[in-house]
């Protein structure tokens, strides 16, 4: 795919609901001091208008610092603001219709909740999949059972594209999710609710690079 290669390490996934009154980019700007190295903005509720406007200024910040930034579920607001790429789960738009709109220079990613979905994904040209959920997790409540660790490595097993587990993922887990397949960690809660998400995310950062370098 004709897109800068993605550092999917520590993915972190906004939610405005659980940002206890801290703006979103008071926390997506912590979270990257604490070494996030991609960011999906999550506006589940509000206007189109406001996630364009919040969008721009989150990307406006990401780019001074070169990390990039995926839309959740939006391929319109995603191309809008030049974003580089969008998220989509089993009952957003289909990946060949946001592919045909989107191009090839947008990274699409696809949650995957079984191997089947994962598998598919894969084959239509995903770039990676977001493996979901790993963990129970209450921020999605729409959700298939957790796939567990083993789940995470059955996926691992059956696909090449780049896997970033997410569902209830923090620092008490997140080395076993890398060890389990995971190229990255995606979290909200651990995060965006924490009493400082500076030190959240380098607390998860380290488990991260602990688990990448076992002989360390
Ligand atoms: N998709 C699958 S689980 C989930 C999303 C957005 C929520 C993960 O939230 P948390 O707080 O990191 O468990
Ligand atoms: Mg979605």
């Amino acid at each position: 795919m004709a897109h800068r290669p993605i550092d999917y390490s520590l993915y972190l996934v906004t939610d405005r609901s659980l940002s206890r009154g801290r703006s979103t980019l008071e926390i997506v700007r912590a979270a990257v001091r604490g070494g996030v190295t991609c960011v999906q903005l999550r506006e589940k509720t509000g206007s189109t208008r406001g996630f364009i406007e919040e969008a721009i200024s989150v990307k406006a910040f990401l780019n001074s610092c070169g990390v990039p930034l995926i839309i959740n579920d939006r391929v319109d607001v995603a191309l809008a603001v030049a974003a580089d790429g969008v998220h989509l789960g089993q009952t957003d738009m289909p990946l060949a219709a946001a592919r045909s709109i989107a191009g090839t220079s947008m990274v699409i990613g696809i949650s995957a909740e079984s191997i089947r979905d994962a598998a598919e994904a894969q084959a239509a040209g995903a770039d990676y999949l977001g493996v979901s959920p790993v963990f129970a997790t209450p921020t999605k409540t729409d959700t298939a059972a957790p796939l567990g660790l083993a789940g995470l490595r059955a996926i691992r097993d059956a696909v090449e594209i780049p896997l970033v587990a997410i569902g209830g993922l923090n620092r008490s887990n997140a080395a076993e999710a890398i060890r389990n397949g995971a190229d990255g960690i995606a979290v909200v809660s651990a995060i965006v609710a924490a009493d400082d998400p500076e030190q959240a995310a380098r607390a998860i950062r380290h488990e991260i690079d602990t688990a990448r370098r076992p002989w360390v």
